[in-house]
């Protein structure tokens, strides 16, 4: 069940829905949405909070056969239909480069051969289109030389894969073996569906490179497996030293900036603050990779809220470390630095649950 600000709302529009799909009222559906919408409520939410455990909800009854399967058809064609009526609320918001590259990622999407559940992988297409990714969404049961024709066509940079039924595991490794033998080993894929989400170490048993539950995790977890791919042995030693030798300065004018802006923080604990990130940030440079920071993420929105710093005001001290690095050190190493800063400032945002703008 929802908790927080929203809980209440959810839940009801959550009920709401459900009984509009199980009484095949597409018009109902639509007044949810509407009202969620008014609401404030982003699609991306109306995606996660409502249709993916409303979709579930209809399963366990056709389990239990209280629904029909006409109305499970029924369902998902009004969810599918409403899913491409908020497309247009998942035009890309940022752009996302991979370090080491400076065109945004593509990725190609796609149920594996005998896979009919294609919602789930839809729901990850338009996330990753948000995210300001290169999408190729092939849908459900797509033939294996399809993919990977696709997959060479698009110079893909990863590949994701939908497995909802147990069965269709086996496909999944595959795709994986054809990939190989054309010669497309080194493209990491990532999978998801039912298995995934119920073993979640599922993905390093099959020599996957990752796998999400739902459709924001995806996004999370294919820039973590991208950053690490691309970013082995790319140490930046200059823009390193920069935030060395300029760090003084770079403490000072954040914490500045952050007071002028109504911190309630003192300056001492400002500073003590830009201190620790600018040193992980020097540190995840010389060793040229963001992936550690995902950790001092996951770190600072645990253990901050307790010394009273909220993820909020986490994000806005990125924000103003952001302007400091390009104001203060030359701009190429500015530039890779704030690459770094946009590494940890999505991963606090993600883990925070709030959405970047
Ligand atoms: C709709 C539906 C169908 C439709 C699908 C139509 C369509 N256009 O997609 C149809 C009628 C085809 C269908 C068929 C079958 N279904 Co069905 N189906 C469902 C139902 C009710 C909803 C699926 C759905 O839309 N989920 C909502 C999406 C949003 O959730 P999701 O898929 O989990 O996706 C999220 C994550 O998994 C993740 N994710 C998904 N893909 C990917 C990919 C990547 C790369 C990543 C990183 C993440 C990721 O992110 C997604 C978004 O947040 C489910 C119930 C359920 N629990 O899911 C049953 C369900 C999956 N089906 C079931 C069954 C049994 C079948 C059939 C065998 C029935 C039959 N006798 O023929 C067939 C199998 C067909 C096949 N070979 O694929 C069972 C499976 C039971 C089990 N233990 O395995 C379920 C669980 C129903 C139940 N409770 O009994 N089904």
């Amino acid at each position: 069940m929802p908790t927080g600000t929203n809980g209440a709302l959810l839940t009801s529009l959550r009920q709401n829905y459900l009984e509009a799909l199980v009484s095949g009222s597409g018009r109902a559906a639509d007044t949810v949405v509407e009202t969620a919408l008014d609401a404030d409520l982003k699609a991306q939410q109306i995606y996660l909070d409502i249709f993916q455990p409303s979709a579930y909800d209809i399963g366990r009854l056709w389990q239990a056969n209280r629904v029909s399967v006409a109305q499970e058809h029924v369902a998902t064609a009004i969810i599918e239909r409403q899913m491409g009526e908020l497309y247009a609320y998942f035009k890309p918001r940022r752009s996302f480069k991979p370090r080491s590259s400076a065109k945004p990622p593509t990725i190609v999407l796609g149920c594996v051969p005998d896979e009919w559940h294609r919602v789930g992988v839809r729901m990850v297409s338009d996330f990753f289109e948000a995210a300001g990714w290169q999408v190729h969404y092939l849908g459900a049961n797509v033939p294996v030389p399809a993919l990977v024709g696709m997959v060479r066509e698009t110079s893909a940079d990863m590949v994701g894969l939908s497995a909802e039924m147990l069965f269709n595991l086996p496909r999944v490794s595959e795709l994986v073996r054809s990939l190989d033998e054309v010669g497309l080993g080194g493209i990491p894929v990532i999978a998801g569906g039912m298995p995934f989400i119920e073993q979640p170490e599922l993905w390093a048993a099959l020599s996957l490179h990752g796998s999400a539950g739902d459709a924001a995790a995806a996004v999370a977890t294919a820039e973590r497996v991208l950053n690490l791919h691309q970013a082995k042995a790319r140490p930046e030693p200059a823009a390193a030293a920069a935030l060395r030798s300029y760090r003084e300065e770079l403490v000072l004018a954040a914490t500045n900036r952050c007071l002028a802006a109504g911190d309630p923080a003192d300056r001492a604990l400002l500073q003590a603050g830009f201190s620790y990130a600018v040193r992980m940030l020097e540190a995840t440079l010389n060793a040229g990779t963001p992936a550690p920071l995902s950790g001092q993420a996951a770190w600072a929105t645990e253990r901050q809220p307790h010394d009273g710093v909220s993820p909020e005001q986490l994000l806005s001290r990125c924000a103003h470390l952001y302007v400091v690095l390009g104001e203060i050190i030359p701009a190429v190493e500015a530039q890779q630095a704030q690459a770094y800063l946009d590494y940890l400032t999505r991963e606090t945002a993600q883990r925070a649950g709030i959405e970047e703008e």
